[in-house]
């Protein structure tokens, strides 16, 4: 009903819509109409009221609610209905909630969107500031026909479709991916993701891809800790504000485009879009894992994902997982 009645204060805006004409055309009662505007209202949306005229839509606020960044959406998977599309002022993490909805068998493109979260997760146990309003903390279920092993791919397809969804809104914005999760600005972080998964042996039950994007967050909005490493599209922009709300739509639309493609014409797609935003191919770099610390050139992204590096003897190495660090990156040494 909210939907319904926000629907027809947008079509008729910036007129007033009668309260009695509403309850006409919805076929609900007046006292209805009242209720779910004032919820609209609790919700931050100005509508002016007019005892003679009726309401008025006079703004929107930037949060991520359904009926707002579902509007534009032309996706036919991921997020491709309201019903689909879970948003949270406030939760612990988007890719927990994200899991705990899978296992209730949630279909296929469900997504999770929260203002704020207060456990946001990075890999291995760290932590990822996400503080009200200021950024997109989302995670995408998805269930492709995949083994377990090739599941690396789809962190790749994500880092590509959000600079996708980044140069849509700001196509002059020089962001680029380090392998395998980072999307940086000027060498510093802007966006992180954080794929989890279930499976057994080699079936895959489902993925779920979290994007932490840093979009209107200020210098002090970050903890003292990453104000040296970390940024937002806003610092980047001049100082302007982004619409969080077209950014998620545009990240939402890719994805979902990235995502049908790679169901029917394969990786090929993925592989070069990744390609064509990295700033990690051809660079000296360092990668630690668990086995150690390994240092070479980034010479190739093999068709899985993994990164091949070379090193000094021509000996090449493929990784699937570890930490980079970009050598003699401009800026300096690559705090990541
Ligand atoms: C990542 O981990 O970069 C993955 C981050 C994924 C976050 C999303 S938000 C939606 C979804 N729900 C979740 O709970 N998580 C996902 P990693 O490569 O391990 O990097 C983590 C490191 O980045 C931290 O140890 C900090 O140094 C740094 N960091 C934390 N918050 C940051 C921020 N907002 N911006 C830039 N850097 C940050």
């Amino acid at each position: 009903m909210r939907h319904k009645i926000l629907k027809l204060l947008k079509d008729r805006s910036p007129s007033y819509l009668s309260g009695e004409e509403m309850a006409q055309l919805l076929n609900v009662s007046r006292t209805s109409i009242w209720k779910n505007i004032h919820s609209l209202q609790s919700d931050g949306y100005r509508i002016k009221g007019s005892p003679r005229l009726g309401y008025r839509l006079a703004g929107i606020p930037d949060l991520l609610f359904p009926a707002e960044i579902a509007g534009e959406l032309q996706t036919k998977i991921i997020a491709s209905s309201p019903e689909i599309i879970h948003h949270y002022r406030q939760i612990d993490s988007t890719n927990s909630a994200l899991k705990t909805l899978a296992e209730k068998g949630a279909p296929e493109g469900t997504i999770v969107i929260a203002e704020e979260q207060t456990g946001g997760r990075g890999r291995m146990g760290r932590s990822w500031s996400s503080p009200f309003s200021k950024g997109i903390w989302l995670s995408i279920l998805l269930k492709p026909p995949l083994a377990p092993q090739d599941t690396p791919l789809f962190t790749l397809l994500a880092a590509a479709a959000v600079v996708k969804g980044i140069l849509v809104n700001l196509p002059d914005l020089p962001v680029g991916i380090k392998w395998p999760n980072d999307l940086l600005i000027n060498n510093r972080k802007v966006c992180g993701i954080l794929t989890e998964l279930k499976a057994e042996a080699d079936l895959l039950h489902y993925l779920v891809i979290g994007i932490g994007l840093n979009v209107n967050s200020k210098e002090e909005d970050f903890p003292a800790e990453l104000r040296n490493t970390a940024t937002s599209l806003y610092l980047e922009n001049n100082k302007e504000e982004v619409s969080r709300q077209k950014l998620a739509s545009s990240i939402l639309q890719e994805m979902d485009n990235s995502y049908l493609d790679y169901l029917n014409n394969g990786p090929g797609m993925v592989i070069s879009a990744w390609k064509k935003y990295n700033i990690t191919l051809g660079k000296d770099v360092t990668i630690k894992t668990v086995q150690g610390s390994f240092s070479g050139k980034a010479a190739d992204l093999d068709s899985d994902g993994a990164l091949i590096v070379e090193e000094e003897k021509g000996i090449k190495k493929r990784f699937q997982a570890g930490e980079v660090t970009l050598e003699n990156f401009t800026g300096g040494q690559d705090p990541f």
